[in-house]
């Protein structure tokens, strides 16, 4: 007899059964437009915004007529009717028909001033604030949004919507607000021809071609949402820059991006080549102390200008990763940002110029050798030699985004320049948007790190960067944005979280993760508290479950470093000019970057700062090993062994990240359709692509290490059955580079039209769960289809777009085919048949008892 009542067809990756009948009811909230992300604007209860006694508004006074305080009055409409069903009347400062006494008004300080003079208040806002109040007087009932000027007048405006969107009660409205720093920018990595350097949403929104693209709808889309969380800058081209972008023509199309950006107050900046008046002024040379040079870049400047009146300014990655830069000169990056800045001065523009200058053809062999270094080596030196318009650009580790690093110590050696934080919101090497990783908990430990300067205790990083602690005048935050035309923006729709948490750091660094996610998942997915619940407790723990089961205790994040940065590639870090090396031998593991004996990285921190992290005693297990190199049976605060410790965080993170599916899935109906399923495929495959990582890393340390697991479980796999050992027909076994990325090291690949692998299931009776581990390779889309007894069970093709086109940790993925009914002696056979350049290549098998059965028998428990 055969029972396949239960089996069912799952995308890729994990599912439970109960998903077959677990289809979403229709609930209150659908559809949803995706691309509105936060600003989905759900109705909410005006009983709790406007409690009794205060009325819900008719009108919309806008006092000036700047474009943005139009903007802010559309948005506050738009705002109006979608949460509170309530239409607005617009009027204008300059009818002032006033009609209506129950009004939400809006201008700037003076405006207020001049429309009531009895309005006007003795506190000064700072640049770009605002101060809400709600004002009760006689017959009139105000809402006031009252801008330092006009972007402060549209924030005011996105803030008031935001409390009614999280249905705070405005009866007694008093809130002054401004931001943290003038610098709150992002960067887009994007290319002319519309590709997007470690993008993963799709192509450009603004390029395409070689040209800007005709339809700029999103890019106006886009401005809004930055708009909304305080953004008012963004770089729209790949800081490896191209040259062409600055020529006469490119800047007149470039004109209609920045008029897209206009009405929402985010001023268009470029990347530039430090060699461009050479490549494209026709000049011999761009020795930024030629006189010529700096003429060159005058007249390029002005002519910026012209197209584009309000154009933020220009980030400059030079001397980097193969960029040129004024090093080839003799020169310095001071000599090269101030060229570029004198021209830009007259105009009011800025030089964002990157601290990423380092060699990546260092010597592996050199034990003193740090890339780690370059940061401060090459900057500290240049203190105070910056103008006033250059604000140096800092990422906040002094590597490379990786999963947890210290942050840069550069951020304390500089007192007399302006800096800027750059984040990194695009998850280059957490997991590129299909794995779940909240970002703002990480970003908030570099912000709130204590840089222990003398004489300026506490010295956060965050007031470092918003120029507080060194008295600058400027300073701020940048993210690499890179959103793409997906519908969702950066890919998976929970993504979007980072993206609005960057802009509100920004605004305000001292908010905490906790609070930002809860801003985003009402603003997102409504106030129910149950999907909120939810919602913030998969985002809170997201980054520790991906650094769990990726790179531990500061040692990277062991991915691929020469390629795609994605999945798992540990010796890829060693013996290459790259420095990101982990140092890992027979013995043991970790960077010696002590004072004492190692590169002296850590002696560019404040002696506070160094003192901790140079001990064992004192430095943080989660940093030890970017700053130690340790035995692997070194014990860690907790008394766990190092080695224990990788094995025992990839195992529990695995686990997690496969519990983070059952989550999710309590919120079926709940949340709109279409983002329940686009989030649900997501967790499915990182449920499957952590094992991946998690075997990857426990294998390839357990056989460095030579040392056991104590658990014994590494390496023991009861319920794998390898590709390699089933009867194959057409299937050959190959060898799989990196080893660890392959179960036992080997897969198999099909060189004929069809081929199958297949086994006798020697195991007791039951209802089980067969998970197929396969690699899906770029190009080409194998089919592949499960039977029991010559009877098909599922079928499913390998059609991800993951980032490779070879057998490796990019590529192993996971279908599961959930509730088959197996028994003893059953033969299982997995036909593939390839498709394209794909050889439907198998890894292995993994049979369980199927979830919903143990499941059950954990509740008898
Ligand atoms: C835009 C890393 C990335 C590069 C990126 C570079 C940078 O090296 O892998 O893609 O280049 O950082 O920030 O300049």
């Amino acid at each position: 007899m055969r029972r396949f009542a239960l089996m069912l067809s799952c995308g890729v990756a994990v599912c439970a059964w109960k998903q077959a009948s677990a289809l979403p009811a229709p609930g209150p909230r659908q559809p949803v437009n995706p691309q509105a992300a936060w600003l989905a604007y759900s109705p909410v209860d005006a009983r709790q915004v406007f409690p009794s006694g205060t009325p819900i508004p008719n009108t919309v006074l806008r006092l000036g007529d700047s474009t943005l305080e139009s903007t802010a009055a559309d948005e506050l409409h738009r705002g109006f009717e979608d949460m509170l069903h309530r239409v607005l009347r617009l009027d204008t400062g300059a009818t002032q028909a006033e009609r209506d006494h129950n009004l939400i008004v809006v201008g700037t300080t003076r405006e207020v001033a001049a429309w009531r003079p009895s309005l006007r208040e003795g506190k000064q806002l700072a640049p770009e604030g605002f101060r809400l109040r709600r004002i009760v007087s006689g017959r009139d009932s105000l809402l006031m949004i009252e801008g330092a000027d006009e972007r402060g007048a549209l924030y005011g405006a996105f803030a008031l919507l935001r409390m009614i969107a999280e249905e705070q009660s405005l009866a007694h409205l008093e809130v002054v607000e401004a931001p943290s720093a003038p610098v709150r920018w992002t960067n887009e990595w994007d290319n002319p021809d519309g590709s997007i350097e470690r993008g993963y949403a799709g192509r450009s929104i603004f390029f395409g071609n070689d040209d800007v693209r005709q339809d700029l709808a999103r890019v106006r889309e886009y401005a809004r949402l930055l708009a909304s969380v305080g953004i008012n800058g963004c770089t729209i081209n790949n800081v490896n820059a191209d040259p062409d972008l600055l020529r006469p023509e490119k800047l007149r199309e470039i004109a209609r991006i920045a008029a897209e950006f206009r009405p929402y107050g985010v001023r268009l900046s470029l990347s530039i080549a430090m060699n461009s008046p050479q490549v494209i002024g026709g000049l011999k040379t761009f020795d930024p102390l030629a006189p010529e040079v700096a003429a060159w870049w005058r007249a390029k400047a002005d002519e910026i200008y012209r197209a584009i009146p309000d154009f933020g300014g220009v980030i400059i990655k030079a001397d980097s990763e193969g960029q040129p830069g004024p090093s080839q000169y003799g020169r310095t990056p001071a000599e090269a940002a101030n060229v570029v800045a004198r021209a830009l001065k007259p105009h009011g523009g800025i030089v964002l110029y990157r601290g990423f200058v380092y060699n990546h053809h260092l010597d592996w062999r050199d034990s003193k050798a740090d890339r780690a270094r370059a940061g401060y080596d090459n900057f500290h030196s240049l203190d105070g030699k910056f103008d006033d318009n250059v604000i140096v650009q800092i990422k906040n580790g002094p590597i490379d985004f990786q999963v947890r690093e210290p942050v840069s110590p550069l951020f304390a050696g500089l007192h007399k320049t302006n800096e800027a934080i750059e984040l990194q919101i695009t998850q280059e090497y957490t997991g590129q948007q299909r794995h779940l990783v909240f970002l703002v908990p990480m970003w908030k430990t570099a912000l709130d790190t204590d840089m222990h300067v003398p004489g300026a205790r506490p010295s956060l990083v965050r007031d470092i960067v918003t120029g507080r602690t060194f008295a600058r005048p400027s300073g701020g935050f940048v993210g690499v944005a890179n959103v793409g035309l997906d519908d969702y923006w950066l890919g998976h729709p929970l993504a979007m979280a980072n993206l609005y948490g960057f802009g509100r750091l920004a605004w305000s660094p001292s908010l905490s993760a906790a609070a930002i996610s809860d801003e985003w998942a009402r603003l997102t997915f409504g106030n129910d508290t149950e999907v909120r619940r939810v919602v913030e407790a998969l985002m809170l723990n997201s980054w520790h479950i991906y650094e769990e089961y990726t790179g531990p205790l500061g040692v990277g994040t062991l991915t691929d470093i020469i390629g795609v940065h994605y999945g798992p590639g540990i010796e890829s870090a060693e013996r290459n000019g790259w420095g990101q090396w982990i140092r890992a031998d027979h013995s043991g593991i970790g960077m010696d970057r002590t004072i004492a004996t190692g590169t002296g990285y850590i002696g560019q921190y404040p002696p506070g700062l160094a003192a901790e992290y140079e001990t064992l005693k004192a430095c943080p297990d989660d940093l030890l090993l970017f700053m130690h190199h340790v035995p692997y049976t070194y014990r860690l605060h907790s008394g766990k062994t190092v080695i224990q410790y990788i094995y025992d965080t990839h195992y529990a993170g695995a686990t997690a990240a496969a519990a983070q599916v059952a989550a999710w899935e309590t919120l079926a109906g709940k949340v709109p359709d279409r983002t329940y399923f686009e989030v649900l495929r997501r967790l499915n495959y990182q449920a499957g692509h952590a094992p991946v990582w998690r075997d990857a890393v426990v294998n390839w340390f357990h056989q460095m290490s030579g040392i056991a697991d104590d658990q014994g479980r590494v390496g023991n796999h009861p319920n794998r059955i390898e590709a390699e050992a089933m009867h194959l027909a057409g299937y050959a076994p190959v060898a799989v580079t990196p080893w660890e990325t392959a179960s036992g090291g080997k897969a198999a690949m099909c060189g004929q039209a069809a081929c199958s692998a297949s086994t006798v299931f020697t195991r007791p009776d039951g209802w089980y769960d067969v998970a197929v581990q396969y690699f899906d390779l770029l190009d080409g889309v194998s089919h592949f289809t499960l039977e029991i007894n010559g009877s098909p069970v599922d079928t499913w093709a390998a059609d991800d777009t993951l980032p490779s086109d070879k057998l490796n940790g990019h590529t192993s993925t996971r279908h599961t085919t959930a509730g088959v009914a197996l028994d003893r002696g059953d033969r299982i056979r997995i036909v593939g048949v390839p498709g394209g350049k794909e050889p439907a290549p198998l890894d292995y098998l993994e049979i369980t008892r199927a979830f919903a059965v143990t499941a059950r028998e954990a509740v008898k428990k």
